[in-house]
């Protein structure tokens, strides 16, 4: 069998090269959860050995949308890098992806490190700031198409994101409606309450998920709370303009 090395090996240059591949659990149906998520620390291991710098977590798979969307109905995390960080209002270039999508998110960036098991009012007092967020994602699996090992292992379909303006962490975030616009038009209309009822319980998951892997969330940390609605195909010439009740709007556009 291959080795979970040679697994994250695989993952991490289809991400690199934007090439699609088969699911892994094609020809390995017995890979479990957690060999995924090791295979995930050894491909963001090969990313920082390139240079990468750690950015935080995103959380995914925390509301009902789209856990629809892509069949596969159990929270999972993922780990970011600042070369994910993306300049909010710029240009994202569609060749660098294999099919991307872009979800509404909430960020949240840390002050005090948080681990294991917390309430949510214990998560909030270790919380910096609160940000509109949009998550790009792009499976590196062909037609966007996994099991949950398959995308466990592909960092969770991680290689985006912007943050708009950072609010107060005092800031009521648990039912802002969102309406994410392409070109002017709506696509996706929806509330930050549909990420686990209180987009505050994702990052309770991720201190919880991320401390059951060893890790922690640490001081400047962002954590992406998971996509409020379904994801939007991204293709060239698209302007994308997602506007977040009271906390702003965040936008960008597709080029070649
Ligand atoms: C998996 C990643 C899910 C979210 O916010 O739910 C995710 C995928 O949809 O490809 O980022
Ligand atoms: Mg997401």
């Amino acid at each position: 069998m291959t080795s979970l090395a040679g697994l994250a090996q695989i993952v991490d240059e289809a991400a690199r090269t934007a090439t699609a591949i088969p699911q892994l659990t094609d020809t390995l149906p017995t890979l479990t959860v957690e060999d995924a998520y090791a295979i995930q620390a050894l491909s963001v291991a090969r990313r920082r050995a390139r240079g990468e710098r750690r950015a935080g977590y995103k959380m995914g798979l925390t509301s009902r949308a789209k856990m629809q969307q892509v069949g596969v109905s159990e929270v999972v995390w993922g780990r970011l890098t600042d070369a994910m960080r993306l300049a909010e209002g710029g240009d994202l270039f569609r060749s660098r992806y294999v099919h991307p999508r872009v979800e509404p998110e909430v960020a949240y960036i840390l002050a005090k490190p948080l681990e294991g098991e917390v309430s949510a009012a214990e998560a909030l007092a270790a919380v910096e700031a609160i940000a509109p967020a949009l998550e790009i994602i792009d499976s590196r699996y062909q037609n966007f198409k996994f099991a949950l090992p398959d995308v466990v292992a592909d960092n969770s379909s991680s290689s985006g994101f912007y943050v708009g303006s950072w609010a107060p962490r005092t800031t009521d975030v648990s039912n802002l409606g969102i309406v994410m616009e392409v070109n002017g038009r709506p696509v996706q209309i929806g509330s930050t309450a549909a990420i686990l009822g209180d987009p505050i319980r994702s990052l309770v998951a991720a201190a919880r998920l991320v401390g059951r892997a060893g890790e922690r969330l640490e001081p400047g940390d962002i954590v992406l709370a998971g996509g409020a609605t379904a994801a939007h195909p991204l293709t060239p010439g698209l302007h994308v303009r997602t506007a977040f009740q009271g906390l702003g709007a965040v936008s960008f556009h597709v080029v070649d």
